[in-house]
Formats: structure tokens, sequence, C-alpha cells
């Protein structure tokens, strides 16, 4: 295969494919292996069932998932004056918003690769009543709900936890996608689901409620697009069997990543819902290795100035995820 550009129909943008440059020498940096948690309660861990956190508040004794509100928000929900207008140049806007972290089990040395169905079936729950919460408030526009894994991603704590703000404007990923379900007679989602559910060569696996794929325009090496069968728009539009379904190829997501490279697989996922006709439910997981569990893809050089590139394929890279024998 020669090289080439591939287009991202979800936000029209390309991708620079070179195959066959992923055997190159690599001496670089090398990351550095963290090993999972050893104890399953931390005393100094401020996500721990009844440990304190910085600014006094603790944590209750809690046995499945826990909420709370950021101590250290990057938005507050009252609204702001704003900057003062001087220039079109120099153009703002307020914002407004709720952050939220959200523990996923009481355990400190779980990841969700290595929870029960059902515990993983509680995170879906609660993502579920607190999207249902909060896109309720009059101000909020979007409720991202994501997963920041692994020290490789900047997250400093084992615990397992994710985080969810919700904004009062729709961010950048958002507003590129809004436009590619609103400027399409049929759904993007639906058909390009349809369409990858015959090829299978980019299938890493599927249940009756959702799809696992390597998705065609791919950036990260091992990036993967999660996609509801159904035309369903939110976690709230979810029935019984779906909310299972989530948890269930999450965790088989996840424990695949874990296996390709023997390591506990640093990654960072988000859902992707809006309660709008012209939208379908979808996840993405933005892993960064490469190679190893110590070399990584770096987005720098041309992907920072000209456009994001990748060597693997992502036929390769599915074919990878989809043959690994899960290690649980
Ligand atoms: P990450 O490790 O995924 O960044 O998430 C930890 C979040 O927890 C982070 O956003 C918050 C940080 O602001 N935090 C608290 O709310 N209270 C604390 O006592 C420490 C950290
Ligand atoms: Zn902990």
């Amino acid at each position: 295969m020669s090289s080439h550009r591939r287009f991202n129909p979800l936000t029209r943008e390309w991708v620079l494919v070179s195959p066959g440059r992923d055997q190159r020498p690599w001496s670089g940096q090398v990351e550095k292996i963290t090993a999972a948690a050893a104890q399953s309660y931390d005393p100094a861990c401020y996500l721990c069932p009844g440990n304190s956190r910085a600014g006094g508040a603790r944590n209750s004794a809690y046995t499945g998932t826990f909420v709370f509100d950021n101590d250290f928000a990057a938005l507050r929900p009252e609204a702001g004056a704003g900057e003062p207008f001087e220039h079109e140049l120099l153009q703002s806007q307020p914002e407004r918003g709720i952050c939220r972290v959200v523990c996923f089990s009481p355990r400190h040395d779980l990841t969700i690769s290595r929870m029960s169905a059902d515990a993983v079936r509680g995170v879906v729950d609660t993502w579920a009543s607190q999207y249902t919460d909060l896109r309720a408030r009059d101000f909020v526009r979007w409720v991202q709900i994501f997963e920041n894994r692994g020290e490789m991603m900047g997250c400093s704590n084992p615990h397992p936890h994710g985080q969810i703000w919700a904004t009062s404007e729709l961010p950048n990923e958002a507003v590129k996608e809004l436009a590619a379900f609103e400027n399409r007679s049929t759904c993007v989602l639906c058909e390009y689901a349809a369409l990858e559910a015959r090829r299978r060569e980019r299938i890493v696996c599927e249940n009756t409620g959702f799809l696992a794929l390597v998705p065609y325009w791919a950036v990260w090496p091992f990036e993967i697009l999660v996609i509801a069968r159904r035309h369903v728009a939110d976690l709230e539009s979810f029935g019984e069997n779906e909310r299972g379904d989530l948890a269930g190829i999450m965790l088989e997501i996840t424990r695949r990543y874990d296996a390709l490279f023997g390591t506990p697989f640093p990654y960072t996922m988000g859902l992707h819902q809006l309660a709008r006709t012209k939208w379908h439910f979808h996840a993405h997981y933005y892993p960064p290795l490469l190679r190893s569990a110590t070399v990584r893809k770096f987005m720098v050089g041309y992907e920072m100035l000209a456009m994001p590139q990748r060597d693997l394929t992502p036929e390769t890279a599915a074919a990878r995820l989809r043959e690994i024998k899960p290690a649980i």
C-alpha cells in the first residue's frame, strides 16, 4: 500500500496514512511502565472511600460509584460578566459549567478492565443519571463524560475514576460532529456502522447493542470508535439492554487493550451524546501507545503543523485487537 490521505466524515478532517513506516528504529523517549496499584485501599488517596479531599470535604464510605463536585473545577455554574469587548480579533465569550469527578469503584487497585460486568454496568447507570441531572440545567448545552487513564495521559491517580464537564457552549469537537450529523440527509453513523458490519476488516468486537471498530480515518494507532447499533442520541434513550451492552463492550475493549502490550493500557475515552434527532450516540477511545508498553505515538512536528499522520494502518490495528486474547 502506498501513502494516502483518509477523510474523517465526522470532523471533516484528513489523516495521512503512510503504511510500512512502522518498523523504523526508535531511539527516542521510552515511557516507564506503571504497575497497577497494589493495595485495594490507599490512606493517601483522595478518591478512596472515607478519605478527605483538598478543601476539607470527606468522601462517603461508598461501596459502588461515587460522584462529587470537582474541588478544582475549571468552570463555575454562576454566570460571569465575561471579558469586555475590545476588538473583533480579541473575541471571547463567557462560559459556565459544572465539573464533577466520578469514582468507578471503591477499590483503589482496579481498572475498568478488571472490574466485574455488574460494577461496570453501575458506572454506566451513574453516567446516565448524571447526564440526566446535568442536561436538565437551564444553561447546560453539552455534557462531556470522559475518562483519562494512566500516567502517560497525565492522570496522576490510579484509583479508577472519570470526570464530567457540563458546559454552556458546545465544545469544538461537538461543533464539528454536529455539523456532520446535520449536513447530511442520512445519519452518517447509521450508514458507517452498517458498512463496517458488512466489511468486517476494521471491527474489533461487537455485541447486540454496539459495534467497536478502528475507524477508517483513525488518528491514534489503536483508536476505537464505539457506535450504537440503534439510532439513539444519548444515554437517556438507551433501553435496559443497551446500558448493559455498553458496559459489556467497554469491558471487552479495555481487556483487549491491556492484553495488547501486557500493560494497563493508557487512554482517553469519552461519550459523545446530544439530545437531538440528528445525533447518533458514540464513544471514542484515544490511546497513545504505538508499539509496546513503552513506545508511544507523539503528535508533534508534522502533526502539529500540518495534519495527523499514522504508519500502522487502521486495518492492521483492528486485526491485532480482534485477534488478541484478553487476559481475563
Ligand atoms: P484526573 O487525575 O483524571 O485529572 O482527575 C482528578 C480530578 O480530581 C482533578 O480534576 C480533582 C482534580 O481537580 N480533585 C478534587 O476534586 N479534589 C481533590 O482533593 C484532589 C483532586
Ligand atoms: Zn484510591
